[in-house]
Formats: structure tokens, C-alpha cells, sequence
């Protein structure tokens, strides 16, 4: 497959995203824009940093990911970039930066970030991105609502360019899945099997997204489980891995899960990627995000009252809210140079909230679906010790088969999660696309 060019892509992604910083600035009452991409930041009482992440706002500019660097906008001009090569002999400082996108910039090599004063141009109002520093103090007013809401708000529909960039994030994603269920098949324990993501993904642990979640049987019922255990332990059932990969800092964020034989609880795993599959379908510009939501808990009540989970029916699983006990996350989430991306609330360029549907506190997306809006669509169904014991302890716990349960539970839960893009007609699912293209 020929893969488009992402320098014209670039080119045509920074002409928009300057045409919206005109408008937001223009709109705000700023004169320019001075975006940091943020500095190192140290253990407490030691001198190793932790690993660096650089302001998504700066990111949304250009792939580079120094330390110390300012883009610095005013309209009407070219973007200039101040690139922070320190002369230190302790780490090698970056590298003059190449690429498709250099060329966009008037790039300006500097040796410290104070020297960002100076070169900011005479007066104006600056509205200045990023966390405040010595480098910045004084020079502008440091993200200001008004303009960032704005920003932010853009940011939500990807550009072509954007979206080509993620879609090489899920390409390196599930090259890594891939690896990981094979080590997974072949015995691995919890930590190999990260360590076989990490090298397919040709990533180190900082370079992923998020912290892989690895996690076999009850392990996948602790939605954010952390640990890697060294030891694999005999009789594995079941692995559930929820882990990323990027490109030019454009995220991918996928869920699998797996069971080591036909069964139960494959019959659950297959029942939940046709849910999965039909929810996905409902992405596309003009539907309510809050809706597709809704639809997933009357969804995963079908599952669990047709693998006779819950009896009665599924009506009554969601009213009395039984289907948040095996489902108490959202249904997904915006997902670009951040996971959680910025601006899943906003009720408007302006700002404003856009409310979570009563009852549903973990939603992390509130909108109206636009094109170019990239969604993930993670339902999942677990067997969390705590919830259903609060559900056992009132009127829902008649509506359970408890030994339906405790044959499903030391499965820990099913999760798929597919990163999608609403578009006109059929939306794209770049990771189904991509698992199609590896297989
Ligand atoms: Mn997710």
C-alpha cells in the first residue's frame, strides 16, 4: 500500500492549523503567540528527570520533541522556531532537526531558553502557551482561557496530515499487539510480554503513549492494572492488553483480549467484538457521542442477560444500573496527541461545558461528532470484585446468576477498543484496517 506524502500533508495541516491561530487570536485580542514546548523536570532531591513529554499544544505545531524550544506566531508572518541546542557535555543536546516539516519554519538555534527574550519582536499583546518559567515571565499572559478554548476546541477534527500520522501510530500498535499475543500463546509471563510490545513497537516504555496494561485472568477486572508480573503464573485462561504506540506524537490506543482456549469465555470475547464492531459503525459526524454511550450499556445488557450473566431483561439490566457494574467506564474518548484529548467537553468554540448523561460519571466525551473527530470504542464487561459486591448487596444482586459469575470471574474481563474517525458515509477504523493490513 503507497502511504500518501507527509510533507504535503504537513504543509497544508500548518496553513490550517494558522488560519485557526489568526482567528483565535484575533478573536481573543492577542497580537502572537509564543508556544513552549516545556522544560525537564527533576526527582525530588535528585538529578535525573522524569521522562519528558512535551506541551501538546506545541506538538500540534511540529513533530520535533526537544526540551526548551518556543514556536513564536504572530499572523501574517512564517512561524519561527527557537530550537534549544545547549552546549553540555553531560547529554548529547538534539539534533539540528530534518525533515518534511523544517522547512515551514524560520528556525533560529539558541543554547538556552532565555534567550527566547529578545527575540519575541517589539510590543503587542503575546499570549503565551506552556507552563510558566523564568524563560517566559513577563512576556505575555500565559494561557489564557479564551484563546486556549479555542485551540483546544480545533483541535478535536484532525487534519489529513493528522490523520495519516495516526493511522502510522496504529500500524506500529498492532505490529506490537501481534507480537504480544504471540508471546502471550508461546508462555510468556505478564513482563515478557511487554517487553515483546516494546520491541515490535520499537519503542522504549517513555515513547509509548501510556503504560501498557498487561494483564492475565483477574488481573484484567483492575481497569488500569499496573503491575508486570516476572512469573507466569500455571493455567492462564485469559489476557486482556490495552496498549498504544505513536507517531510524530499522534497516539494509538487499542484494547485486545484473548482467551487461551475456545470456551465461555470466548463465546463472551466474540459476543463483545460484534458489539464493539456495531458501536463503531455508529461514528459519524452529526451523532452524539453521549448517545453511542447509551446505546453501548443497552448493548452490553443483551450480552450479559444472552450469556445468562444477568437474568431478566435487558431493559431492566441498564434502569437499575447493572450494567454499570460490569461496565463502569466510558465508552471512549477523544484520542490525538494526547489519549484523553483536549476539548472532550467543550460545548462550544467559546467554551462552556457539554454535560455528562446523568449516572455516567466516567464519560470523557460529550460532543456532537464533526468529521475528522478521532473516537475510540472500548466497551468491555468485567468482574470487579467491589462492584458486584455492592451489587450483590441490594436489589440488583437478584437479577445476577452469581455461579454464571464465578465461573466468568477469574477470566477478569473483556475489553476491545478500536480507535475510529468519523467521516462522511462509513467511518474508518484504523485499527481494524490495520490488524486487515498485518494479517
Ligand atoms: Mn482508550
Amino acid at each position: 500500500m503507497t502511504r500518501p506524502d507527509l510533507g504535503s500533508l504537513y504543509r497544508d495541516h500548518l496553513r490550517q492549523l494558522m488560519a485557526r491561530a489568526d482567528r483565535a487570536l484575533a478573536e481573543a485580542g492577542f497580537d502572537g503567540l509564543i508556544v513552549g514546548s516545556g522544560a525537564l523536570r527533576y526527582y525530588y532531591l535528585d538529578d535525573s528527570s522524569y521522562p519528558f513529554r512535551p506541551n501538546p499544544r506545541y506538538r500540534a505545531w511540529l513533530p520535533d520533541a526537544s526540551p526548551d524550544c518556543f514556536l513564536v506566531y504572530r499572523p501574517g508572518g512564517r512561524p519561527k522556531l527557537l530550537f534549544c541546542q545547549p552546549d553540555d557535555y553531560w547529554y548529547l543536546p538534539p539534533a539540528r532537526p530534518e525533515g518534511y516539516w523544517v522547512d515551514s519554519f524560520d528556525l533560529e538555534v539558541v543554547r538556552s531558553p532565555s534567550e527566547l527574550r529578545g527575540r519575541v519582536g517589539a510590543g503587542g499583546r503575546w499570549a503565551v502557551l506552556g507552563e510558566p518559567g523564568p524563560a517566559t515571565d513577563g512576556l505575555g499572559e500565559h494561557d489564557p482561557p479564551v484563546l486556549v478554548a479555542r485551540l483546544d476546541y480545533g483541535r478535536a477534527s484532525k487534519t489529513p496530515y493528522e490523520l495519516e500520522c495516526m493511522a502510522l501510530a496504529s500500524a506500529a500498535g498492532v505490529r506490537a499487539h501481534r507480537a504480544a499475543e504471540a508471546a502471550f500463546r508461546s508462555g510468556a509471563s505478564e513482563y515478557e510480554v511487554h517487553l515483546a510490545y516494546c520491541r515490535a513497537a520499537g519503542a522504549r516504555e517513555e515513547e509509548l503513549p501510556y503504560n501498557n496494561i498487561i494483564a492475565f485472568d483477574r488481573h484484567a477486572a483492575v481497569l488500569h492494572y499496573q503491575v508486570l508480573d516476572r512469573q507466569r503464573p500455571p493455567g492462564v485462561r485469559a489476557f486482556l492488553i490495552d496498549a498504544g504506540a505513536q507517531h510524530a506524537g499522534y497516539a494509538c490506543d487499542i484494547t485486545r483480549t484473548y482467551a487461551a482456549a475456545a470456551g465461555t469465555f470466548q463465546e463472551l470475547i466474540d459476543a463483545m467484538d460484534a458489539v464493539q464492531l456495531a458501536l463503531a459503525d455508529r461514528v459519524r459526524p452529526g451523532v452524539d457521542y453521549r448517545e453511542i454511550h447509551l446505546e453501548a450499556h443497552r448493548a452490553i445488557a443483551g450480552v450479559l442477560t444472552a450469556h445468562g450473566i444477568v437474568k431478566g431483561s435487558a431493559e431492566a439490566a441498564v434502569e437499575s444500573g447493572l450494567t454499570s457494574v460490569f461496565f463502569p467506564h466510558g465508552i471512549g474518548h477523544l484520542l490525538g496527541l494526547m489519549v484523553h484529548d483536549a476539548g472532550g467537553f467543550m460545548a462550544g468554540p467559546a467554551g462552556g461545558t457539554s454535560p455528562k448523561p446523568e449516572g455516567h460519571p466516567y464519560l470523557r466525551l460529550t460532543r456532537t461528532l464533526e468529521p475528522g473527530f478521532v473516537v475510540t470504542i472500548e466497551p468491555g464487561i468485567y468482574f470487579i470484585e467491589s462492584l458486584l459486591a455492592q451489587a450483590r448487596a441490594d436489589a440488583r444482586g437478584r437479577m445476577v446468576d452469581w455461579r454464571r459469575v464465578e465461573a466468568l470471574a477469574p477470566c477478569g474481563g473483556v475489553r476491545i477498543e478500536d480507535n475510529v474517525v468519523a467521516q462522511a458515509g462509513a467511518p474508518r477504523n484504523f485499527t481494524r484496517e490495520a490488524f486487515a493490513a498485518a494479517a
